[in-house]
């Protein structure tokens, strides 16, 4: 047993030309597989936790043995994290909340503008690498904050909406220092009709 790569649902190109095609490819195929061949080699020190999906181990960190605990955090993080980075970017998506998600939005942020100028500066601010999110607290309140590493509001049993990938690994190929070109090129490709899906 092990975890696979879970594949893009489009082509490699097709977030082109915001999100060039050899950024994707190499971010997918190399970066994403390596925190799934790396979170695989940790676990089969302790096989009974295949048992468990990726947003179990994370959700319940203090379950996983001390011993590969950091390495499950890191790795485990990096591969749920990029599977919703995918899956929120489908192309061709709905551009624009709903109005039952655009209500929910201006009850949290005032407005969507709101939503976007602080989502945008949240991730162009984060020092270093890391994931700027959108998600919901506890008690189902919208929040935005950045985490460092591969850390996921899972981690709290928090429901991660948005996430963008500030590392520089992916945009550098296309935008290389000037992340704010990359954050504002994400949320230009980001499918409402997805994130809505994930709202509980
Ligand atoms: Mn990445």
């Amino acid at each position: 047993m092990s975890y696979t790569l879970k594949e893009i649902t489009y082509s490699f190109d097709a977030l082109e030309p915001q999100m060039d095609k050899e950024t994707v490819l190499l971010h997918h195929t190399k970066h994403q597989q390596s925190y799934v061949n790396n979170l695989n080699q940790a676990i089969e020190k302790f096989p009974e936790l295949f048992s468990k999906s990726v947003k179990e181990l994370l959700e319940n960190l203090n379950e996983v043995p001390e011993e590969i605990r950091t390495t499950v955090r890191n790795n485990g993080g990096g591969v749920i994290n990029h599977e919703l980075f995918w899956e929120m970017l489908t192309p061709n998506g709905k551009k624009s909340p709903s109005e039952k998600m655009l209500k929910k939005i201006e009850e949290d942020f005032g407005s969507f503008e709101n939503l976007k100028t602080l989502l945008l500066e949240t991730a162009n601010k984060h020092f270093a690498s890391g994931w700027a999110f959108l998600y919901q607290d506890l008690n189902g309140k919208l929040k935005i904050n950045s985490f460092s590493g591969h850390d996921t509001p899972l981690l709290n049993k928090e429901n991660p909406l948005i996430a963008i990938d500030v590392w520089e690994h992916s945009y550098y190929l296309k935008y290389q220092n000037l992340r704010p070109e990359y954050t504002k090129a994400v949320f230009d490709l980001l499918n409402w009709e997805i994130i809505e899906e994930k709202l509980k």
